[in-house]
This record gives C-alpha cells, structure tokens and sequence, in this order.
C-alpha cells in the first residue's frame, strides 16, 4: 500500500527535501544510442529505414507512411457522435482560451529617436507527435494542435506509430481528432525514427523537415528529441504524469483519493502525492484509496502506481509546510483541497498547472477545462511551463532609433567598444557622423 512520510516536526532545506521526495527517475540518456541509430537509418534510407522499423518495433509494415486523406475522412465520420460533440467542445474552450492568451507587442521608449519594440512571430512548421501505445488521447491531440493554429503556425504535420490492429495505420481516434482540426498530413511512423524524420525530412515522403516537435513518447521518444534538439526545437520532456493534492481537514477524502486514482490509472509509474497537515485525514484517504484501487478498472495499474516509490502521502506540520514540500517537488498536476485556497495559491511558486478547489479536479485539466493538459513532469515546472500559444511563438527584438537617439548613446558605445578592444564596433557608429563637426567621437 501507499507509503506515509511522517515529516512532523521536522525542518528541511528544499535540498534536503529532494532527497527524501518520492520520486521514479527514467533513465532517457541509456536510450541515447538505441535512438540515435534508428535517426540515422532514417536520415539514410527514408521511408525505406521508417518501413523497416515499423515491422521491427511496431510489428506491422504500413501500406504506405503517409496517410491518405480518405482514411483520415472515413475516421471522422466514424467517431461516435458523443465523443465528437465532447472533442468539439474541448477544441472551444481551448481555442478561446489560447486566442486569449495571445501575447502582445510591445514597444518601449528610451529617449527622443531610441525605440525597442517585441513582436511575437509564429513558427513555420510544427511536427507533433502523438503515442501509440497503451495511451491512445486524441485530448491531447487537441492540446497541441490547437494553441499551434491560434498562434499561426502556417504547417503541421502529425505521427503516430502504426497500428497492428489498424491495417499499419494510424490509430482512427487520432486520425479523427486530426480530421476534425484540419490536419492532413499525417504520418504512421513512431518512436526515435519519427522524430528524426521530422527533424530531418524524408525527401523520398514529400516530408519536409519542420521546425519543432512538440508531443509526448516513450524514453526512445524522449531520447530522440534529446539528439535533434538543436537541428529543431522540443518542448519539454514529457515523463508519466503526476498528481499532488494538498489537503486539510476540510476536504473530502473520497474526492481526494478519486482524484489520485484518476491519475494513477495513466502508468505504473504515474505519482500520486498526497499532503496533508492532518493524520486523521490521512488515514481517511488512504481508506478510500485501498477500496477505489481494488475496484479500479485498470486495478494492477493503479495499484503498482500508488505502491510504487514515486507515490506517498505525506505528513506536514502545517499548510505553509505543505507549500514547501510542494514547492521542492514541481508537480505537474496540484490540486488544492484546502480551507482557504487563495492563501495557499500565494505561497505555490513551481508546479504545471493548479487546480482550485473541490470542483476543479485534474481530470477536468485533462478534458475540457480550457487549459492545456500537456505540462511539465519530473520537476521541470521549476524552470519550465505547460504548452500553450506561446510555445508556438518566438519574440524578436525590432530597434528602432533615429539620428538624435543614436548621437545621445554613441559615447558609451565607444567606450564600452574600446574596452573590449573591437574598435571597428565604434567605427560602425561614427561613421554616421562623419560629415558634423565632432563626428569622429560623436
Ligand atoms: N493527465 C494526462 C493527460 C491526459 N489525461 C490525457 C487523459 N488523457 C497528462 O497531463
Ligand atoms: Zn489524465
């Protein structure tokens, strides 16, 4: 059953807490030479090596890579009618929450003719991938593309490894949630091969090599995106998915323990953290969770995840110390189940996104909250965030200065040009003010 950590009475620098964290580490970097062969064989031999490895590791050879717009149609008209109306809405909600997160531009004024202005630019082409293993999400289909379309991403092309029981195809969830977006290039390839196909092309495809990859994978995925970071952009590293609740007296812990199981259902090694400043609670919730485990429809799932060492509830002296612990840990998912949210919402600095309240569960995250589901994991929240529009653009500088602006800096540009020796920098501004009287200094 789940472990305790009784942190009573105890003080701990945030250093010391990452120590005692429940945390599983996936070892990406022992991948690293596995993937680098199959992005290799691909750069090589095209659709020849990504054919190959679809026998071999997906155990299927796909009639053709690219999917053809019917079967991505047909997928469409297939999809029951409820699940449609649901990835409609979600698509809504996301879309109008992306077009309101559209940053602006910014123009700042330094002097008389001295201007910096921020624009914000959308990136050409995108690769998203998506899984195809034991987690098929056409939501997160949803959550890539969609901020990708509202930030203006001109061209997005779509993998997922080949389906056996589809013929080598694409899984028809997927090829749906594609369709219903407008997406027509899409591709049945998986693992590190798709990754270097994206990053690299596939001429003999028609496959043009894209300027980020976005999407979740296994570690072979993750070690891809390792090695071709650089040739393209990635986003972060998506590891299995984690849930911390902080929880006092005032919650329910039937809510709490459903919302731990609701994420323990993703992966045997998805985290389920539970802090609490009251035992009593505690020993409630974990009532709760030994009845919804034994009954859980992926029951051995759910319970190698709340037994694993990345799962615990833990015991603090008080909500502030319950902060700090949450702090240290960067959950991808927080929820807070706690007397006075808002106070404890000041005190939360890392985590990927945070849940408020007993109404706002993850699984709402998940789906149809607005927000977007594909976040940081395994700590990254502490220097990184959740997809979102601005993952699909990038901010210039634009310089803007006039004659007079430039005359009033061009001193301190000498000085600081001949301080580091590159007189030719003081040349370049001079040279603007040759024909005035003190125009070699300016
Ligand atoms: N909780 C997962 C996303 C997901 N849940 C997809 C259901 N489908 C990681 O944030
Ligand atoms: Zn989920």
């Amino acid at each position: 059953m789940i472990t305790t950590i009784d942190l009573r009475g105890t003080t701990h620098s945030g250093g010391e807490l990452s120590q005692l964290m429940p945390r599983a580490r996936v070892d990406v970097s022992a991948s690293a030479e596995a993937a680098s062969g199959l992005i290799d064989d691909v750069r090589q031999r095209g659709s020849a090596a990504l054919l190959d490895q679809a026998e071999r590791l997906d155990g299927v050879r796909p009639d053709s890579i690219r999917v053809p717009d019917a079967v991505i149609r047909r997928a469409v008209e297939h999809l029951a009618p409820a699940v449609r109306e649901a990835l409609d809405e979600a698509i809504r909600r996301v879309r109008a929450v992306s077009s309101a997160q559209l940053p602006v531009p910014i123009s700042t004024g330094l002097s008389d003719g001295g201007m910096v202005q921020q624009r914000w630019r959308p990136i050409r082409r995108v690769g998203l991938y998506v899984p195809g293993g034991k987690a098929v999400y056409p939501s997160s289909v949803v959550m890539n593309v969609v901020p990708a379309q509202v930030a203006g991403v001109a061209s997005l092309a779509l993998a997922s490894p080949p389906q056996k029981d589809f013929g080598g195809s694409v899984h028809p969830t997927i090829l749906a949630a594609a369709g219903l977006l407008g997406i027509d290039e899409v591709y049945a390839m998986g693992g590190a091969g798709a990754i270097g196909a994206f990053a690299w092309g596939v001429p003999d495809l028609g496959l043009e090599p894209v300027d980020l990859v976005t999407g979740p994978g296994n570690v072979w995925v993750a070690a891809a995106k390792r090695i071709v970071r650089g040739q393209v952009g990635i986003d972060a590293e998506a590891g299995p998915t984690e849930i911390l609740v902080i929880a006092d007296e005032s919650a329910d812990p039937v809510l709490v323990a459903a919302d731990l199981v609701s994420q323990a259902e993703h992966d045997e090694l998805a985290a389920a953290v539970l802090v609490t400043d009251s035992a009593a609670f505690a020993e409630r919730t974990r009532a709760e969770l030994g009845l919804l485990a034994e009954s859980a429809h992926h029951g051995t799932r759910v319970r190698t995840a709340l037994d694993g060492q990345q799962s615990a509830i833990v015991i603090v002296d008080d909500i502030a110390a319950a902060a700090g612990f949450s702090n240290a840990y960067g959950p991808e998912h927080l929820e807070l189940q706690v007397r006075d949210p808002d106070a404890l919402l000041a005190m939360i600095d890392n985590a990927g996104a945070i849940f408020v309240g007993e109404h706002s569960p993850v699984s709402l995250g998940d789906y149809l909250a607005g927000s977007n589901h594909v976040l940081p994991t395994g700590g990254q929240a502490r220097f990184s965030s959740g997809l979102g529009v601005a993952t699909f653009l990038r901010p210039q500088q634009v310089i803007r200065y006039e004659r007079e602006g430039l005359r009033e800096v061009a001193g301190h540009i000498h000085a600081l040009a001949n301080a580091e020796d590159l007189p030719a920098h003081a040349a370049a501004v001079s040279a603007r003010f040759r024909a005035e009287p003190n125009g070699d200094t300016a």
